[in-house]
């Protein structure tokens, strides 16, 4: 069944949060709505502004093309067009673009009855941004400590933070951030593996169910998180793996300006040592 057929059934008219039937339409296979319009005017304007500023210079090469964030000196104002204020342009573009593709998420998931989740779990990585580059800037005073905008900058950017407290990885929200994400991906090459088992047999053998994927764990392990179980786990660990990355990064300056190492030095300094 061809994919437009099948989805026609689907295509209810309803549950938009704005504009009631205005936008309410489809292009092709996407659906329209107020927020689909408001989503391509913020990326298209955002992009546009991205271009301007290449165009600015200093280069066209597309690994070191950067539009950079106001100075530290500039503080919380607005900064001159070609001195941070297209940086500053562009992050409104960025969030703006960002939440209406949240909330167009929100108006489908309301159309075809289904629950949030995905409007929810996004909203987690839109979070994890707006703490790179409002939270944390605004709370260390200045526009001038969000990332620069361009592909080899923002990397520079990632290392010279990270060295500016000696060493990421003894940052404790770090710690838990980089275990969520590793348990994250065993959790899915568990999942994945498991589905693919079960979906193929050996040759001339019927496609199993989720008995049978049950049972390979309680014969494993004793235990078995069952089929809808490990789709929250999952949800869980990769949301509590963003979210701590933006713990990890928002303490970095606003709570503790030395290296990390030196936060262990609570450890070394509890009376129990005598
Ligand atoms: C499971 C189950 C699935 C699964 C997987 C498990 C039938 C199809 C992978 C096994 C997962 C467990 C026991 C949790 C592991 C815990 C962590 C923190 C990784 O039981 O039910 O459904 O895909």
């Amino acid at each position: 069944m061809a994919l437009l057929s099948f989805e026609r059934k689907y295509r209810v008219r309803g549950g938009t949060l704005i504009g009631g039937d205005l936008f309410d339409f489809w292009v092709g296979p996407f659906y329209v709505g107020f927020f689909g319009v408001t989503s391509a005017f913020f990326a298209g304007l955002g992009t546009a502004l991205i271009v301007y500023g290449a165009a600015i210079g200093p280069t066209w090469d597309i690994w070191r093309i950067s539009i950079n964030p106001p100075s530290i000196a500039n503080g919380l104002a607005f900064a001159p067009l070609n001195a941070g204020g297209l940086w500053q342009m562009v992050t409104v573009c960025a969030l703006g673009a960002f939440c209406s593709w949240a909330l167009r998420e929100v108006e489908i998931s309301r159309k075809l009855g289904i629950g949030l989740h995905v409007p929810a779990a996004f909203s987690m990585a839109i979070f994890a941004y707006f703490t790179l580059v409002v939270i944390r800037p605004v709370l260390m005073g200045s526009w001038g400590y969000g990332f620069p905008y361009g592909i080899f900058s923002h990397l520079e950017w990632v290392s010279n933070t990270g060295y500016k407290y000696l060493n990421f990885h003894y940052n404790p929200a770090h710690m838990v951030a980089v275990s969520l994400f590793f348990t994250t991906t065993f959790a899915l090459g568990l999942h994945g593996s498991l589905i693919l088992s079960a979906a193929n047999p050996s040759d001339g053998g019927a496609v199993k169910t989720a008995e049978h994927e049950d049972s390979f764990f309680r014969d494993i392990m004793g235990y078995s998180i069952g089929t809808l179980g490990i789709h929250r786990l999952g949800v869980f660990l990769a949301l509590a793996a963003v979210f701590f990355s933006a713990v990890c990064i928002v303490i970095s300056g606003p709570i503790w300006s030395q290296g990390w190492p030196e936060w262990w030095n609570w450890w070394r300094n509890l009376p129990i040592w005598g």
